[in-house]
């Protein structure tokens, strides 16, 4: 959950998605180590000036002594460098980067990124993307969706506000209308650019259900810092209900305006 006070926090973000205490693990471990590296070699700096400060009847010496030795420190922090890449950096990575969940058994949404705000595209029940084209892009319709195809009847448009069920991945596949910006949830531990003429995917698999703020991780104008939405994770029934709501509500709006038009939020 997010903390809605700026008060004191110490160490991370909660974690809230199934690869985050991989990472919390490693960054743990790093810090752990990193610090003892330090206070070792703090220490042994000080004995040096202390040992071997200038003082009467000594004198420097300017051959060099113990070659083999001096490697053993410098092994041991490549040793433990290589450990902590080979056994946890590069499989860490591959588990959140290279190995995306099956779509068909994941729950699919488009972001399309602008300045300043996130439009969130859900395919709806039938589970399919209705057409999207750039000259239908509007005031009333930020994502260019075509009302003409069948399959966008049913399709959610959201503003800043993604609704996700709990025990199953999400995959966002991301686009920007604009600059390039970045889809951060701190939560999830997970970041990723979404760039203008291109897609670039991020999944996630959330394990708490609550509300997750979504960030802008990539400073993209002066609206940057308002570019900011949330992610909430419902529980399967929850997310099922809130689906068939906006499914009902944008119904009824197309049939009220006598026209058709996207649901959007702004909450
Ligand atoms: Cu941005």
């Amino acid at each position: 959950m997010i903390k809605e006070d700026w008060g004191f926090q110490t160490g991370l973000p909660e974690a809230a998605s199934s690869y985050a205490p991989n990472i919390d693990w490693l960054m743990n471990v790093l810090h752990v180590v990193m610090i003892g590296i330090f206070v070792v070699w703090g220490v042994y700096f000080i004995y040096c000036l202390v040992a071997y400060r200038a003082r009467d009847g000594h004198t420097g010496t300017y051959h060099q002594t113990g070659e083999k030795a001096s490697f053993i420190p410098d092994g041991l922090i490549l040793a433990f460098e290589m450990w902590l890449i080979l056994a946890f950096g590069i499989p860490i990575w591959a588990s959140v980067k290279q190995s995306t969940p099956p779509p068909s058994e994941s729950n699919n949404i488009h972001v399309i990124a602008q300045q300043f705000a996130w439009n969130i595209h859900y395919p709806g029940p039938d589970g399919k993307f209705g057409r999207r084209d750039v000259k239908l892009v509007s005031a009333s319709n930020s994502i260019g969706l075509d009302e003409s195809d069948p399959a966008s009847k049913d399709d959610i448009v959201t503003i800043n506000q993604m609704s996700v069920p709990l025990g199953k991945p999400t995959i966002l596949q991301m686009t920007s209308k604009d600059v390039i910006h970045d889809f951060w949830v701190s939560n999830f531990r997970n970041k990723q650019d979404v760039v203008p003429g291109l897609n670039t995917n991020l999944w996630f698999e959330p394990t708490k259900t609550g509300k997750f703020e979504i960030a802008c991780a990539q400073l993209c104008g002066l609206g940057h810092t308002q570019m900011v939405g949330n992610v909430f994770v419902k529980t399967p029934e929850e997310f099922d209900e809130w689906q068939k709501s906006q499914v009902a509500e944008k119904a009824g709006t197309a049939s009220a305006a006598g026209a058709v038009a996207p649901s959007e939020n702004r909450s």
